[in-house]
């Protein structure tokens, strides 16, 4: 069958025929190619057509698909389980090696998604500070929680309004919105609620309006303000995790969050999320605290062993080399949309860019919005005709992995180039 009967029947079995709204092609049309496998860089469908990945499964491949070392883990722990409900040393160790990168991480505790990650580090958020209110901004994800599918309300400091049709306004009524790169609202929002806001939870470096740029002294002024207002920080390192440094953004921009949360590439491919940070706050957690949290396949001990050799083939010739690699596409991007004289920005933060269609840096959700997606769609289209599969959505970011070799940088620049010319 090819991909598009495979979306035909999907689509009558599952809502749009997918897993997740994203992977459908909504905002660049088209039929979604079905994955049959996958490689290093690369992914194949049911029609053999061979692409260059650039979703990377939204991240958690960045050492490639079916790593050796990864399988190799694989296919001898699943000969000794998939899952026992009980606890594994396979835990602690994954565990450890958080612990060990990350200075702000004290302890851990293993979900399945980032969406369980975010969702119990604002109720540990909550129960700590014993405050109601959540503070995020316009254009960050956090998963699909009831408390952050919300948006800005008219002005910055009203009430979120829900942002999906089964959100209610009792969940909504908790979270404020504020603009992102923009301390101003954010206080605005601390003042009009003054000793309400349990957390403000923040990506450190946003991919869920495209990679976007800001000041420097904006998560410094984010960890002030919290200090100054006795709220938590809460860093939402989902995508950012050990993708933009070795140990996560908090490393990178030495800014100390009080809670942050994992998911993706501690997975290694497989279903893991994670949120940890002070001990103080993180023993409050069920069994050793009153908050509960809890989880069926929480530490699985697959998802645990990808994780951690995943983990542990993030060298600093790894990252060296993604640097690198990453840098490369950046400059080549730039180079084509020079070229064809097409207006576009590249944004990137280690192996995480976006290409904007926009004139100018993109610094929050009103730039992202700004963007020609039209523009977009005819770009991502073109390219795939050419075997290189973007993240089919303008608010993504492209995720770079270590077998993203130069074979692969110069066919996707080159692709750029002619698409680009066409545009
Ligand atoms: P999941 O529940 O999808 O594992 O994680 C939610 C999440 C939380 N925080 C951040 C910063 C995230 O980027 C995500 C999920 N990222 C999207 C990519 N934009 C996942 C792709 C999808 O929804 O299919």
């Amino acid at each position: 069958m090819t991909s598009k009967d495979l979306l035909s029947r999907a689509a009558e079995l599952m809502p749009g025929g997918v897993s997740s709204p994203v992977r459908a092609f909504k905002a660049v049309g088209g039929v979604p190619p079905f994955i049959a496998s996958a490689s290093g860089c690369t992914m194949t469908d049911v029609d053999g057509n061979t692409y260059i990945d650039y979703i990377g499964s939204w991240g958690p491949m960045i050492l490639g698909h079916t790593h050796p070392d990864v399988t190799a883990a694989l296919e001898a722990a699943v000969r000794k389980g998939t899952s026992f409900g009980a606890p594994s040393p396979l835990e602690a160790e994954m565990a450890q090696e958080i612990v060990d990168r990350v200075p702000s991480v004290e302890m851990v505790r293993f979900v399945n998604s980032g969406t369980e990650a975010t969702m119990s580090a604002i109720r540990l958020a909550r129960a700590a500070t014993k405050r109601d209110v959540i503070l995020k901004f316009a254009g960050g994800y956090h998963g699909h929680a009831d408390s952050f599918l919300i948006q800005a309300g008219s002005g910055v400091a009203t009430f979120g309004a829900p942002d999906s049709p089964g959100v209610t306004p009792g969940a909504a009524k908790d979270t404020r919105v504020a603009r992102f790169d923009d301390l101003e609202s954010v206080r605005t929002i601390l003042e009009q609620d003054k000793g309400h806001v349990a957390a403000i939870i923040v990506e450190p470096v946003p991919g869920n309006m495209g990679v976007t740029r800001f000041d420097d002294g904006f998560l410094p002024g984010l960890r002030a303000l919290c200090d100054e207002h006795g709220a938590l920080l809460i860093f939402d390192e989902v995508m950012t995790g050990f993708r933009v440094h070795r140990g996560c953004a908090s490393s990178l921009f030495g800014v100390t969050p009080d809670l942050s949360t994992f998911g993706k590439v501690i997975g290694g491919g497989l279903p893991v999320g994670a949120y940890g940070g002070r001990a103080d706050l993180m023993r409050m957690i069920s069994p050793s605290g009153p908050v509960y949290q809890a989880g069926t396949l929480s530490g699985n001990p697959l998802a645990m062993t990808a994780g951690l050799a995943t983990l542990r083939g993030l060298t600093e010739n790894v990252y060296a080399q993604l640097e690198t690699q990453s840098a490369k596409l950046q400059a080549g991007l730039e180079d084509a949309l020079r070229e064809a004289v097409v207006t576009g920005v590249v944004q990137r933060v280690g192996s995480m860019l976006t290409l904007f269609f926009h004139d100018g840096p993109v610094r929050n959700f009103d730039d992202a919005k700004a963007c020609d997606h039209d523009r977009f769609a005819a770009f991502f289209g073109g390219m795939l005709e050419r075997g290189v599969h973007l993240p089919p959505s303008g608010y993504e970011a492209w995720f770079v992995s270590a077998a993203h070799d130069d074979t692969a940088i110069n066919k996707t620049v080159s692709a750029a180039r002619e698409v680009l010319r066409g545009l």
